[in-house]
């Protein structure tokens, strides 16, 4: 069959065994890797690359990757390659909040270079007390101007809200099993099924179903994936001394302490620790800095 010249812009939004996906403005398609580009290029090609596709068959809807555009950003664990932002999905209940993890996921997205976005859902199941120890916690990522944003699947809550935030951008859900990333992708895709998970047993966690990874497009410009619970539960090796470049009040108040080497840990003359006495920086924060800090100069370690 002869090859027309014609070429079109696109994202890969799926890979399959031998093939890819590539969403275009007119249509997808179904795309091989051109072979001197295979022999080029050392890396593979991920779902979220931006590329080139030369048209093989319109009818058949069939094409050839011939270039890959340099990467914005990356994730690696799943792989996906220039999002947007990643909304981190999380509770106050089933499961329990848990701080560490949106401190270790908001350390991992500012190291990858991606919006970090922190969302809670399930609010439906909370009284008044329980909805104010929500805000609380939301309102101190608000002042270190992390975006926030509160759902429940029952009664639409937020959804119109969610869409508009991932509107013309290519976002990722992610968050622990069983906060309720499925649903929520339920109610924006409402043609595609996902399955939801049951909470269970006595930490209220679930096992997750996402295996395979897939931008959906909501339109043309909008792509969401969903990503399985285990997405962001590592950190990656930053050098120790940057650690703190990732934790914004702390980044922010950088040089104010009695030694220029200061790690936060005890020293005396430590401005980061006053501000924690004081109630100013959330004694969380500095702990969890603190252990991805010290977790750095393990691994560093065990390179030695
Ligand atoms: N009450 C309540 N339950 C929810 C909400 N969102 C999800 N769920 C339930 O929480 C469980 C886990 O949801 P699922 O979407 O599978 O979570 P995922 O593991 O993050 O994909 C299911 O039983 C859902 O029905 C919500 O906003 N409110
Ligand atoms: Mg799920
Ligand atoms: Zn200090």
């Amino acid at each position: 069959m002869d090859e027309s010249n014609l070429t079109l812009r696109g994202t890969v939004v799926e890979e399959q065994k031998n093939y890819y996906i590539v969403s275009t403005q007119q249509n997808d398609f179904r795309c091989t890797i051109k072979g001197t580009l295979l022999k080029k290029q050392k890396h593979r090609i991920f779902t979220g690359d931006s590329v080139n596709i030369r048209i093989i068959n319109d009818d058949t809807l069939e094409g050839v990757i011939s270039e890959v555009f340099p990467r914005k950003n990356f994730l690696p664990r799943p792989p996906l390659a220039n999002l947007s932002q990643v909304i981190f999905i999380n509770c106050l209940k089933h499961p329990r909040l848990d701080v560490e993890a949106i401190d270790r996921f908001l350390f991992s997205a500012s190291a990858y270079d991606i919006e970090a976005v922190i969302a809670f859902n399930k609010i439906d199941l909370l009284d008044e007390d329980e909805l104010r120890e929500l805000e609380e916690v939301a309102r101190y990522y608000e002042n270190i101007n992390y975006k926030t944003i509160y759902t429940s699947v029952p009664g639409n809550r937020g959804i119109a809200e969610l869409i508009d935030l991932c509107e013309n951008k290519t976002s990722a859900f992610t968050g622990l099993s069983g906060v309720g990333k499925s649903s929520l992708l339920s109610l924006i895709f409402p043609d595609i099924e996902f399955r939801t998970n049951i909470v269970s047993g006595a930490h209220g966690r679930g096992t997750h179903t996402t295996t395979h990874i897939q931008l959906l497009s909501l339109n043309k410009n909008t792509f969401i994936a969903d990503t399985p619970g285990f997405a962001f539960v590592d950190v990656p090796t930053v050098p120790e001394d940057t650690v703190a470049s990732h934790f914004p009040e702390i980044e922010n108040i950088v040089g104010q302490c009695r030694f220029n080497n200061c790690i936060h840990d005890s020293e005396p003359g430590c401005k980061i620790i006053e501000l924690v006495e004081s109630g100013e920086i959330a004694p969380w924060r500095l702990e969890h800095y603190l252990k991805i800090y010290q977790d750095m100069v393990k691994r560093r370690k065990a390179y030695l």
